[in-house]
């Protein structure tokens, strides 16, 4: 049995990892741990536990934690990349102090913690392809800087109060679940929504901007899998890079209209977006994660395409949003 607390559980990962970890630790507590403006509903709210957290209240953490017994703690809460630019402080101060807070409770009480990282923690200076595992990180966004930190950090606390420690360097997601906010890698949800409506998408980046994409599903079964994995095979803890699909913007594009032929999509960069997009890597070597704990993505673009657009869909139009 497993006692578990979602950080940021109404969010674009939160929200469907909450649901996940429920179906797969059945006995135990997955609670939903939100902030006031951003409730669970539906489903999220009437399938176990939920409690207001705001990742920064070490003492309201420390609480809930008792209430539960809480062993693990998914700490989401997080300022995507572009939002980070616009509002650095708020980045840091989400990021580092709650992590902080976070890795407090969690050193005083045993618990063990898995905090994302991001390709947005490498930098202009690293290997754009085939980026190895441990390389050089000097991003030059906020977010990349607080995802450093985070790693190191957390390894920080492992190697020096023993807390339990791991985290997988996610690419950008997509889902069809919960719309992501403020990131660099939120065209290749949007563009589904674009082609699903049956409206012209506007591209954020430009054609040939490459970067490591995943579904949903294989970020979901990744965040899990870490956690559930034998420690005494794992050199590396904070963090794993994780591969699945090296995209950029035409590849989608194409894909999604030998599905939905009429879709049509023109390019207008974001100067924000398209900066910290050229810094982050093209495609990244995720041979340690296969070693280290057997990692493996199941989804590649066509598959993921099927599904999204057959979900999507079917979402929207029960939603009364076609
Ligand atoms: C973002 O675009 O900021 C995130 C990420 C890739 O970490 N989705």
């Amino acid at each position: 049995m497993k006692n578990i607390l979602v950080i940021g559980a109404t969010g674009q990962i939160g929200s469907e990892l909450t649901m996940k970890l429920r179906e797969a630790y059945p006995g135990g507590n997955v609670v939903a741990g939100y902030i006031k403006g951003a409730e669970p509903k539906g489903d999220l709210l009437e399938s176990g536990p939920s409690e207001e957290a705001d990742v920064r209240d070490a003492a309201r953490i420390g609480e809930i934690s008792d209430k539960y017994g809480i062993d693990t703690i998914y700490n989401l809460a997080a300022i995507l990349s572009a939002t980070a630019e616009k509002k650095p402080l708020l980045a840091w101060d989400i990021q580092m102090n709650g992590l902080i807070s976070v890795l407090e409770v969690a050193k005083e009480k045993g618990i063990s913690v898995f905090t994302p990282s991001s390709i947005g923690s490498f930098g202009p200076g690293t290997p754009a392809d085939d980026t190895p595992q441990d390389t050089i990180q000097r991003p030059t966004s906020m977010y990349g800087v607080t995802k450093v930190a985070t790693e190191l950090l957390s390894d920080y606390y492992h190697v020096k109060y023993g807390v339990d420690t791991r985290s997988v360097r996610f690419p950008g997601l997509i889902s069809y679940v919960t719309l992501p906010g403020g990131g660099t890698s939120d065209y290749s949800v949007e563009i589904y929504y674009a082609a699903i409506r049956g409206e012209e998408f506007v591209c954020p980046l430009a054609a040939g901007t490459y970067m490591d994409m995943m579904y949903m599903p294989d970020a979901l079964r990744a965040s899990i899998e870490i956690m559930e994995a034998d420690p005494s095979r794992l050199r590396h803890r904070n963090s794993f890079n994780i591969a699945s699909m090296s995209l950029e913007p035409q590849m989608l594009y194409e894909k999604i209209r030998e599905y939905v032929p009429g879709f049509r999509m023109r390019y207008e960069p974001d100067p924000v977006k398209q900066a910290i997009a050229d810094s982050w890597p093209n495609k990244m070597d995720d041979s340690c994660a296969r070693e280290e704990w057997g990692w493996k993505a199941e989804y590649d673009l066509d598959a993921m395409t099927v599904d999204m657009i057959a979900r999507l869909k079917a979402k929207l139009s029960r939603d009364g949003a076609l």
